[in-house]
């Protein structure tokens, strides 16, 4: 821990020395820094109803008096197969929606917490997510009675929890259904509802609900379990599918049924206590690595509903703490629907309550999962990283043969070598629309990235190097040499804007970071020297892209950019983030160029909930701090987020979320110029504030405390310690971490 200034700051000195305990107190005490909390229930699904999901099974919270209802997600549940690896989107899978669970709750009084038609006044309606414990409520008063739900998917019990109470304790009377969303009958035998299916991929499936009753009796009725006079009741739910990321087992393997059996008996021999517990412990150990606190807001605001705050931050901003929850709501959804063993978040991350939904909430590699994926290193959840690999290298299989039989990639010594990927992706081998041809490149990026933070070399070497090699062997073969003797990426296209054409900004920029983290990654290997040689010989040769005749970074190799086209992509300005090819330190004349691109494509026009958080990022890498706040405020807007804060792209699309939660990552630390680089984008809204957890390449974990703009105190610690840069207030100076 260095004191920037000797002294002043016992303050601060004590919450980063004893940090994990203050933000305990933090966090649990005030939770209404982290919790979303609103005053009436939630009327439309994808926009209101409150995401809950343990990575693979998750839920949407409509928190209804007299009713619960949850649409039910699992993150295997997929249509398409790799016959229709063809490029065809309407033959492309689509993420599809598992079902419903509803509990309705007979209209009291004496008989339960429900309004029925008209008959019970319902009164203090709250309903809350609070991000701190991964744990959705609900309470309101009815019939004299405070009539109590939670609702939590656990990661170790695999099972999804709904626990409804009173206080004091009064009967609760009605009945669970659990409704499939493709025309399943349920059966209902005992305490359990369950329906099971195929999809026409042969995709077994199956979800399962066990009512426990405290009290009263419990009956199965016609697809229902009825229950009567229980003092209170635990729903479980359990559900899966056979699908394994396995092309050569054809993706599928043991039917889900026995597993969700196990799951089921082993959450029902529980407490309802003992469940909660150990979620809420399995969550914090991952949500509770970062911490942040960017100033305090008013009383008057913080007591506002969640959605008033927004629309006032919207407008006005000045409330800090509903900031740092939009950041901190990132690594909430992403620890929610991206564990390992699972399938990484879609465009809906793991939400869905369609079977038809925009874009098939697919997996898209233009942009939108990659931004998925920037926050997962930098705020320290590289395990929630991994299912993005586990998709990648389960689909290299069917991904080469289609490359090897698109006319496309046909050279004169034959079919390409390696594998591309088409813009938009399933689970099963299956592609739609065009070749998104450099996407392979930046699938790279994320391989390099978990190595370059995390520094495990037996992954580097056993995982991500075979990747990386075998898209470099791809691409040493595909460029085309100008007569210059410089390479160009041919026939590239800048995402969903101009011309095919060779050279294209955004191409030549991914390819570049290829080819610089691939000698780097067999440097650290000490692998393939020859290989590396030529590697670098290419990167050194490729194509940069020019500077214009308005001073903009171009998007082409011809100067055709419009200073008033405000398109939705800043794919030309790759290089700058999320690559590292143009920094202000190392090329200032790209960095200017990079800046007049980007303020030319300004915050009108044709842009979306993602395009804001890419611009906070890009704008933090310019060191532009005022201009990546203002863009990260844009996120608060109704036009880009919904009610329940998610990213919003009819009905709702998830990478913004992620995107912004990186953003301000890079606006509070920076680590890509071979230095930790502390608060090198501080806006003015922030003059105080504290973070803790946030994590830089080369195995570093770092803590800042900054007062009046300025760093007071910082800490960086690794598990050996290591010599490191670190640039604080503008100055450079090299230090001794400290153990972890
Ligand atoms: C890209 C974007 C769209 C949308 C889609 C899912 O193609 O251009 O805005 O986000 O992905």
């Amino acid at each position: 821990m260095f004191e920037v200034e000797p002294n002043p700051l016992v303050q601060m000195k004590t919450w980063l020395y004893s940090s994990a305990l203050v933000w305990t107190c933090v966090c649990g005490a005030g939770a209404g820094d982290l919790t979303l909390w609103y005053d009436k229930p939630a009327a439309r699904g994808m926009n209101e109803a409150l995401p809950i999901g343990n990575g693979r099974f998750g839920g949407l919270v409509y928190a209804e008096p007299g009713q619960e209802r949850v649409v039910l997600n699992e993150i295997s549940l997929w249509t398409g197969d790799d016959k229709s690896a063809t490029g065809s989107y309407e033959t492309m899978g689509a993420f599809q929606m598992l079902g419903e669970v509803f509990v309705q709750l007979a209209p009291g009084p004496g008989g339960a917490g429900a309004p029925g038609a008209g008959t019970v006044q319902v009164g203090s309606y709250r309903r809350w997510l609070d991000l701190a414990t991964a744990i959705h409520q609900v309470r309101y008063q009815a019939g004299g009675v405070t009539w109590r739900r939670e609702a939590f998917v656990s990661h170790p019990g695999q099972v999804m929890v709904l626990r409804f109470a009173a206080d004091p304790l009064a009967a609760h009377s009605g009945a669970v259904r659990l409704q499939g969303a493709h025309g399943e009958t349920t059966r209902a035998a005992g305490n359990r509802l369950v329906f099971s299916g195929a999809l026409a991929n042969g995709l077994k499936y199956e979800a399962q609900l066990a009512v426990l009753n405290d009290g009263g009796t419990i009956q199965a009725g016609d697809g229902s379990i009825e229950f009567k006079q229980c003092n209170g009741l635990t729903v479980l739910a359990a559900a899966g599918t056979d699908y394994v990321p396995d092309y050569g087992r054809g993706y599928r393997g043991e039917d889900p049924h026995g597993m969700i059996e196990r799951r089921l008996a082993t959450a029902a021999a529980k407490t309802y206590g003992a469940l909660r517990a150990a979620h809420a412990e399995d969550f914090q150990g991952l949500f509770n690595r970062m911490a942040l606190d960017l100033g305090k807001t008013a009383p008057e605001r913080l007591a506002l509903p969640i959605g008033q705050r927004k629309v006032l931050e919207a407008e006005k901003g000045g409330d800090p703490e509903l900031e740092a929850l939009m950041v901190q709501y990132g690594r909430y959804l992403m620890i929610s629907c991206s564990r390992p063993g699972g399938l990484p978040a879609n465009l809906q991350g793991l939400w869905n309550d369609s079977n038809d939904p925009p874009w098939h909430s697919d997996y898209h590699a233009n942009i939108n999962i990659q931004m998925n994926y920037w926050l997962a290193e930098p705020a320290n959840l590289a395990e929630c990283h991994a299912p993005l690999f586990d998709l990648i290298t389960s689909q290299l299989e069917p991904w080469r043969k289609a490359t090897a039989q698109a006319p496309e990639f046909k050279t004169t010594a034959g079919p390409a070598r390696g594998w591309a990927v088409r813009t938009s992706h399933g689970i099963h081998g299956d592609m739609g629309w065009q070749w998104d041809v450099t996407a392979n490149a930046w699938y790279c990026q994320h391989f390099w990235w978990h190595y370059a933070y995390g520094g495990d070399r037996a992954w580097l070497r056993a995982v991500a190097y075979p990747v990386m090699k075998e898209v470099c062997q791809f691409w040493e073969a595909r460029l085309k040499a100008l007569p210059d003797g410089q390479w160009v990426v041919p026939d590239g296209w800048s995402p969903e804007h101009g011309p095919h054409e060779d050279g294209v900004s955004y191409c030549q920029e991914i390819v570049w970071d290829l080819f610089n983290n691939f000698v780097a990654a067999s440097q650290t290997l000490a692998l393939d020297a020859d290989f590396r040689q030529r590697i670098a010989g290419l990167r050194d040769r490729l194509v940069v892209p020019k500077i214009g005749r308005w001073g903009q970074l171009q998007e082409w190799m011809e100067d055709r950019d419009d200073p008033e086209d405000h398109h939705r992509h800043t794919s030309h300005l790759f290089g700058v983030y999320p690559g590292q090819q143009f920094s202000v330190a190392r090329t200032p004349e790209y960095a200017a160029a990079a800046k007049k691109s980007l303020d030319a494509r300004g915050p009108a026009g044709d842009v979306r909930e993602w395009s804001f958080a890419w611009r906070t990022a890009l704008y933090a890498r310019l060191h532009d701090a005022e201009s990546a706040y203002g863009m990260f405020r844009q996120l608060f807007s109704e036009r880009n987020t919904c009610l329940n804060l998610f990213g919003l792209h009819p009905p709702m699309q998830i990478d913004g979320n992620f995107g912004i939660t990186a953003g301000v990552c890079e606006m509070l630390m920076q680590s890509h110029e071979g230095e930790i680089n502390l608060l090198p984008a501080l806006p003015a809204a922030w003059p105080s504030g504290r973070v803790r957890g946030l994590r830089a390449r080369g195995g570093f974990t770092v803590d800042i405390a900054w007062k009046d703009g300025k760093v007071r105190s910082y800490r960086i610690a690794s598990a050996e310690p290591r010599q490191v840069k670190v640039r604080v207030n503008g100055q450079i100076r090299t230090i001794l971490s400290e153990p972890e």
